[in-house]
């Protein structure tokens, strides 16, 4: 049975299609159009897989668990970090049809419960490593709160009869794909969010391959491609902008790093004649000033293209990255709805440091709306909206949610506030949805606050963003209380209920009362003009 979801009308699809952007495709191509290529796909510390072997460990894996009685049209909660078996996971459920949430290995129990509620896996497929699989008793959890659950399979496992490495190394049975329809959803990509929960997003073959084949056509991906990895490969820019499901399709390598810390980047990139990588805005901060107490950038002299995104780039660190790591930089404002935009590697420096860059389709159809949703000109600056063939329709299961995320005509709202010069290229100016976006790592406030007041203790919280000089942003919450709270205990309350580290609060406010708007809202800007005088003064 299909998974339902909020499809294109049929007359953009049909366009989508006469255009060539919808080929038909199941994702499993990328690998099994590779299937007799003995190049190396793929690095991870001292591992190395051709593309032979890569898609031999999936489909192996792919027969384990279709003989365990995964189905197509199921669903899998998957959890595992910057490993190969990240991608011999995703590639083995989608040749046999089974739709995976690829969670961050950031994430703890609270995403992972909301997740497994939303999706009701039928399988788990995580890491011993990660604290909440150390033992049993998450698992056991998950289990009890979720009857679709039938199946865990765990890397680093002892126990052969759900380890993931066991299950890999199983011989191959005679095997025939059957992954979801090209238009079906193939898995889905997490929301940055703005709401309690987090969101998911549905992808459909079709339009995730395109976003594949028109990014590397763009950022110009092939054979000769080493890409870097060291930001976390589930997320929707490693994987597809083009990410390493790009250098897999173009044929080239990629090499896994676990965070992009320089001191661990920089070798692997002399080692193994990295010439592209993909960064957020901090790293790019603490790379410039690693190369500075190098004392040159040899390590890097390979390096041809560093892509940078996820959060606001100013220009001035824009401007120092040709200059100083001597390699050319391409700004990417992407999203895991859909809409992608990029500089071209043959633009000039002002379209490189001072835009986000132009959508990647010519049929992504962007507009700037005011406040009424009422279309503005050029340069004004407004919120984005957004459709086109690789651009979702709507969050799964979340028919109120999306009632206000998207227009009467499928046009979506990211939240962000864009302005849109005559030549198409788009300047992100700021935000309008209720996140914080942490050097790059969103974080919800609406999610933050309903945990916060499910303490006894504490009768309202509001969370808002703070200036960083490194990240970007930081998160604040202001808090009253019955009593007073340490900013330790805020922090181990909220540890204790799991959630993301990087969600965690920053710097804790406890107040007599939270101002409120006119119409009696809670006055945010009023609280991060409080913080930023606060910060001032301290
Ligand atoms: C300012 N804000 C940006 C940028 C994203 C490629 C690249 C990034 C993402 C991503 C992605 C920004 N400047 N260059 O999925 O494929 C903020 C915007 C946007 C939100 C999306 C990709 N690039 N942003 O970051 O789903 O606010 O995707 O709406 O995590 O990040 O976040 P996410």
């Amino acid at each position: 049975m299909a998974i339902e979801f909020t499809r294109w009308p049929d007359d953009l699809a049909a366009r989508y299609r006469e255009k060539g952007y919808w080929a038909d495709l199941a994702l499993t191509d990328i690998l099994t159009r590779h299937a007799q290529n003995d190049a190396i796909a793929l690095t991870e510390g001292e591992r190395h897989y051709s593309y032979r072997e890569l898609e031999m460990a999936a489909t192996r894996l792919a027969c384990a668990l279709r003989r365990r009685g995964l189905q197509t049209g199921e669903t899998a909660l998957v959890q595992l970090g910057n490993v190969a078996e990240l991608y011999i996971t995703l590639f083995a459920l989608l040749k046999i049809g089974v739709a995976p949430v690829n969670a961050l290995f950031s994430h703890q129990r609270t995403e992972m419960e909301a997740y497994a509620r939303q999706i009701e896996p039928a399988v788990v497929i995580a890491d011993r490593k990660h604290n909440l699989f150390a033992h049993d008793d998450f698992l056991d959890q998950l289990c009890q709160q979720n009857p679709s659950l039938r199946m865990a399979v765990l890397l680093n496992e002892s126990d052969r009869e759900r380890s993931l490495s066991a299950f890999i190394n199983e011989p191959q049975e005679n095997f025939i794909a059957t992954p979801s329809a090209a238009d079906e959803v193939a898995f889905f990509q997490l929301s940055g969010g703005s709401t309690g929960t987090p969101k998911l997003i549905p992808r459909t073959h079709n339009d995730y391959y395109y976003s594949i084949r028109r990014s590397v056509e763009i950022c110009g991906f092939d054979t000769a491609t080493r890409f870097l990895c060291a930001i976390p490969a589930a997320h929707n820019y490693a994987l597809s902008s083009p990410g390493s499901l790009g250098v897999f399709y173009g044929g080239g390598r990629v090499v896994l790093a676990n965070d992009p810390s320089a001191t661990l980047c920089f070798p692997l990139i002399e080692r193994h004649q990295i010439n592209v990588t993909a960064l957020v805005p901090p790293a790019v901060s603490l790379w410039l000033q690693a190369i500075g107490e190098w004392g040159s950038n040899k390590p890097l002299e390979s390096l041809r293209l560093l892509q940078v995104g996820g959060a606001r780039l100013s220009e001035a660190l824009a401007a120092r990255i040709p200059a100083e790591i001597g390699c050319q930089l391409q700004q990417v404002f992407g999203m895991a709805e859909g809409l992608v935009n990029y500089t071209r590697l043959t633009d000039d420096n002002q379209h490189i440091f001072q835009t986000q860059g132009k959508p990647m389709c010519p049929d992504d159809e962007v507009w700037v709306a005011d406040e009424h949703g009422n279309p503005l000109p050029h340069g004004a600056v407004g919120r984005l909206m957004t459709r086109g063939p690789y651009t979702f329709r709507g969050y799964y299961r979340s028919p109120e949610h999306n009632a206000s995320a998207f227009d009467a005509n499928g046009f979506y709202c990211s939240g962000d506030l864009i302005s849109l010069a005559e030549d198409g290229y788009i300047t992100v100016q700021g935000r309008e949805k209720d996140q914080i976006n942490r050097g790059g790592e969103k974080i919800a406030a609406e999610e933050i606050e309903n945990l916060l007041l499910r303490h006894d203790g504490i009768v309202h919280a509001a969370l808002v963003s703070m200036e960083d000089s490194l990240l970007g942003e930081k998160s604040c919450a202001f808090i009253v209380g019955l009593r007073p709270f340490r900013a330790v205990e805020i922090r181990r309350y909220l540890r204790e209920l799991g959630i993301a580290d990087f969600k965690l609060p920053d710097r804790i406010e406890m107040v007599e009362s939270l101002p409120l708007t006119a119409v009696g809202k809670v006055d945010k800007k009023r609280l991060r003009q409080l913080i930023a005088d606060k910060q001032l003064a301290s």
